[in-house]
């Protein structure tokens, strides 16, 4: 009886432990607050794939930058010390200037262009990122960018020498080019940086400065220029991903699927949606005249031309793609 017991106690420790092995727990590093529809789309994303995986796959989502801020998830992600992680792409110039693609001013200005660089620039970028262990899952596009300030923006000149909070190093050269002074700050210290005067101007979606609600740190303006539509990746750490089964990879990477579709979706919505809730909250909106207009594509003209120096044959593929 004794020896019953023995091989029973055994066996069950025996599947517990096969069971631990394969149930697998990822961190989901968000750099965007809770409310923000990426963050949204990534927790229904986890979720899913969470109740379908059969206990075999938990993701936990962590928005509003509470395990990493955004300027740290791809190292984090790259480095394992969270399994999954959303990251701005265009952030990421240096270490892959095809990732800062669809952030070049005017080469995709509407959501079905946007569609056709993703597409046209997706395979290489999967390949880009593989080589330095990651897998890529999905890419959502922010609705289109425009122009914030505090004061009344009419000419190139009025925009001379403000302070001007950038995202990347596109937006970095549009402030250069334009003479205004760049400071780089995450959209998590928006609210921050206008509210102490570090900075007056910004370019960015409607949804992030109704996110910040930013007409409460004294910015009236916001003038639709709808020239990019950067996206945010959702990427896995490699050695996590090889401790998935072939079903659970699959089931992730369909979901994946599933979030892209939704997430594109929702940013439409916001691109109509969010600029109404600024004019809502007392914003005047509205587009740049036609001299500014002109003034930011000589500027997208100069940075095409340096963006494909640096991206060279890879980025001239990628183009040619496109077009
Ligand atoms: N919001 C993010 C990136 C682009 C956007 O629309 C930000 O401002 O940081």
């Amino acid at each position: 009886m004794k020896l019953v017991k023995y091989i029973f106690a055994i066996l069950v420790s025996l599947i517990l432990s096969i069971n631990f092995a394969i149930a697998e727990k990822w961190d989901m590093a968000l750099a965007y607050g809770a409310g923000n529809f990426h963050s949204a789309n990534a927790t229904e994303f986890a979720k899913n794939v969470t109740e379908k995986s059969g206990g075999k796959l938990t993701i936990v989502t962590h928005p509003g930058g509470s395990l990493f801020k955004g300027g740290e998830i791809f190292r984090a992600v790259r480095t394992g010390q969270a399994q999954i992680g959303e990251r701005f792409m265009s952030a990421l110039g240096k270490e892959d200037p095809l990732l800062e693609i669809d952030s070049q001013p005017f080469l995709a200005t509407s959501y079905s262009d946007a569609m056709k660089l993703y597409k046209a620039s997706k395979a290489e970028l999967v390949k880009s990122l593989d080589s330095k262990g990651l897998i890529f899952l999905y890419a959502v596009p922010w609705p289109a960018q425009g122009l914030y300030s505090k004061k009344e923006i009419n000419s190139v000149n009025d925009l001379k020498g403000l302070k001007f909070r950038a995202y990347n190093s596109a937006t970095i050269r549009i402030a250069e080019l334009t003479g205004m002074s760049p400071t780089k700050i995450e959209a998590a210290e928006i609210s921050q940086a206008f509210s102490t005067g570090a900075v007056e101007s910004m370019i960015t979606s409607p949804t992030t400065g109704k996110n910040s609600k930013i007409w409460e740190n004294g910015v009236k303006y916001f003038y639709d220029i709808a020239a990019w539509f950067p996206k945010n990746m959702v990427i896995v750490n490699k050695d996590s991903w090889n401790k998935l089964d072939k079903a659970t990879q699959d089931l992730v990477m369909q979901q994946a699927a599933l979030a892209e579709r939704k997430g594109w979706q929702l940013s439409k919505q916001g691109n109509v949606g969010d600029k109404k809730a600024l004019a809502e909250a007392g914003m005047i909106v509205g587009k740049v005249n036609s001299s500014l207009q002109a003034h930011f594509v000589k500027v997208g003209e100069t940075m095409a031309k340096e963006w494909s120096q640096k991206a060279g044959s890879r980025g001239a593929a990628v183009l040619s793609a496109y077009k």
